[in-house]
This record gives C-alpha cells, structure tokens and sequence, in this order.
C-alpha cells in the first residue's frame, strides 16, 4: 500500500472508526493486504472470540489477508449499522457478518456490494438481497430438534418446558426455535407443553432476570431450552443462585469452557454446540475464495480450507457440520478448547 493511501486512511480510520472500534482494529485495518471485517452481534461474546480465532487462522493460512473483529457494544441492529457504515467508508474487501436483524441490515449491505465489498453471513443472517451467501453452523431442523430431544431426555418427557432466546429479532434464534417447534408437534412430547418464549437479548443481566421470571410465573416450570451461549450461562446460573438445581434443567447451546461448572453441579444435563473455531474458519475460507475470484451461486459448492467444501441450497444458505453433544463425561475435556 502507498504511503499516502496508508496515511488518508489512517485519518479516515481514525474519524470514522475511533469512536466505536478499539485501537487494535484500527491499526489491523492498516497492516497490507486484503481486509476482511468479522462484524458481530455485539463485542465480549466469548463464542465469537472463538469464530474470530478461526478467522485469522484461514488469513494466516492463505495469506495476504487481514481480519478486523469487531461489533457493536450492545447487540442491536442500530449499532451494528453504524459499525458497518464506517467499514464501508474504510473500504474494507469483505463483510463476514453475524446479523442482529436480517432485513435492517439490507441497504448497508447492499451498499458495502455496490462499492465492491463482498458480503456474506454466518450465525445469524443477513436476508438474502444483502448478501451473497449464508453459512450455517450446522442443518437448522438439526438444531432445533436436538435441543428438543436434549430436554425431553433430561425430563423423561414430562413437564412444563419454556424458551430463553436472544433478542427477538435474531435470524438465527427465530429459525430454531421454529424448528424446535416443528419437532414439539410429535406425540413423543405430548406431556412436555412449551408454555413460553422469553428474550435475554445476549445480555447476561437480562437473561438472569428473563430466567428467575420464568421460574416465578411457571411454579411448575422444569425444564429451560436457550438457544444461545449467552442465555444458557446465566439461565444455568440462576438456577445454581435460587436453590433450584434438581427442580429446574437448562439445556441448549453452550460453550463446554462456561457451562462446565452447571453440568458438574447438575444446573444442565446435556447441551450442544459446533467448534466455533472451526466455524470462523470455516466463513473466512469461503470469504476468502470469494475475494480470490470465486464465486457462491445457489447450486454450487464452496471450499472451506481443512473444513472441505459444502453445497449451497437454492435459498443461498450452506451448512458447515454437525453440533457436538456435551454432558459430564467429556465437558472438562473440550472446555480447554472453546
Ligand atoms: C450466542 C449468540 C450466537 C449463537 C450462539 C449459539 O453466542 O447468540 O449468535 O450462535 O449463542
């Protein structure tokens, strides 16, 4: 890069990202070669700590790529657009990036595209017209089903059952817990109702509180699905602090690293997660392939490094591989990985 394209930069950086970014990101958008921004839900999410670990594992594999990590303080589309509208600004080459709002998102997106950015999503989507493909983590009626199957194991079938998610506009929370609600239609569960849907919003302080409201306005409440990292650390938490372990069971999607303690103390029987290293790896990898000239048309298959390759459906959307199951016999083993 030319000493003065760095130094412009460098002001432009300055002015348009030194409000929301670290100094680290700013100096990593300066380093040469070509920038790919992960943008996520929000910043201090260890799971996405871990997607950003795979994602400078593909640039240092391949090569003349720099990853700028970043997100918004709090997980809200409002934030995550004025994130994205300064690396648009800051001419980033690619858009790697976890939506809190599928639609919202769009006209940034599209923006970034006319520009010549390369977009796509991972974890949570981007509605299609804002980008060129998503990667799932794994089959989403896999993961919905799964955490089904995972509380009704823990409860014998029996029992009321309710929802924590994350905020009630994340694509990826909504279309599991439509496919944990196609799994529920069989008989299998007829005597484990859901009886409701709450939102922690990714935030802890909110999930705590969502989960002891839950417990006071279901007395017979037994059994929690939240299907996300953030809401299954502190759902499992508030049953630990109210005396409720034995009486409540949480379950769904978690880090083995920050749910070891809940298993061991029998908050939570069994949950399920993929190697979010292995998926921010897995995303780069495309989005490098992408910026190296490839394409990723509906019908067609994508290399993912030492991931191997995936088919892309007709919706635009591809998955990486399937969930791993956790429980007290191999919780302590992964929870020094992620
Ligand atoms: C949280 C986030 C993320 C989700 C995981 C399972 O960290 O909501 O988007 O994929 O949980």
């Amino acid at each position: 890069m030319q000493k003065t394209r760095r130094q412009a930069l460098k002001l432009a950086a300055a002015g348009a990202l030194g409000a929301t970014l670290p100094m680290s990101v700013i100096t990593l958008a300066l380093a040469d070669g070509k920038r790919i921004a992960m943008v996520v839900k929000n910043l201090g999410n260890t799971y996405f700590d871990a997607c950003a670990n795979g994602a400078k594992e593909a640039a240092k594999e391949a090569g003349g790529f720099e990853i700028i990590y970043t997100a918004s303080t709090k997980p809200t589309a409002e934030e995550q657009i004025q994130v994205l509208d300064a690396l648009v600004a800051q001419k980033v080459d690619g858009l790697i990036i976890s939506a809190n709002d599928p639609n919202a998102l769009v006209p940034v997106c599209k923006k970034a595209m006319q520009r010549g950015a390369k977009v796509i999503s991972f974890d949570s989507a981007v509605a299609p017209e804002g980008r060129i493909m998503h990667l799932n983590a794994s089959s989403t009626p896999l993961i919905g089903a799964k955490q089904v199957q995972m509380i009704a194991k823990t409860l014998g079938g029996k029992g009321e059952v309710a929802i924590l998610s994350a905020a009630s506009t994340m694509t990826n929370q909504n279309s599991w817990i439509e496919a944990m609600k196609e799994e529920w239609k069989k008989p299998d569960y007829k005597d484990m109702p859901l009886v409701g849907i709450v939102y922690g919003d990714d935030q802890d302080d909110k999930s705590y509180r969502e989960m002891q409201g839950l417990v006071k306005s279901h007395p017979n409440l037994k059994g929690v699905i939240s299907p996300t990292t953030i809401g299954i650390r502190s759902g499992a938490k508030a049953i630990v602090d109210g005396g409720l372990v034995g009486k409540v069971f949480i379950t769904g999607l978690g880090l083995p690293s920050e749910m070891k303690d809940y298993v061991l103390k029998g908050a939570c029987d069994t949950f399920a997660i993929w190697n979010p290293v292995d998926y921010g790896y897995a995303s780069t990898m495309i989005m490098i392939g992408l910026l190296n000239g490839g394409d990723a048309k509906p019908g067609s298959s994508v290399k993912m490094g030492r991931m191997g390759e995936t088919k892309i459906g007709d919706d635009g959307q591809a998955a990486m591989a399937e969930p791993f199951v956790f429980d007290k016999s191999n919780v302590e083993q992964f929870a020094k990985i992620f």
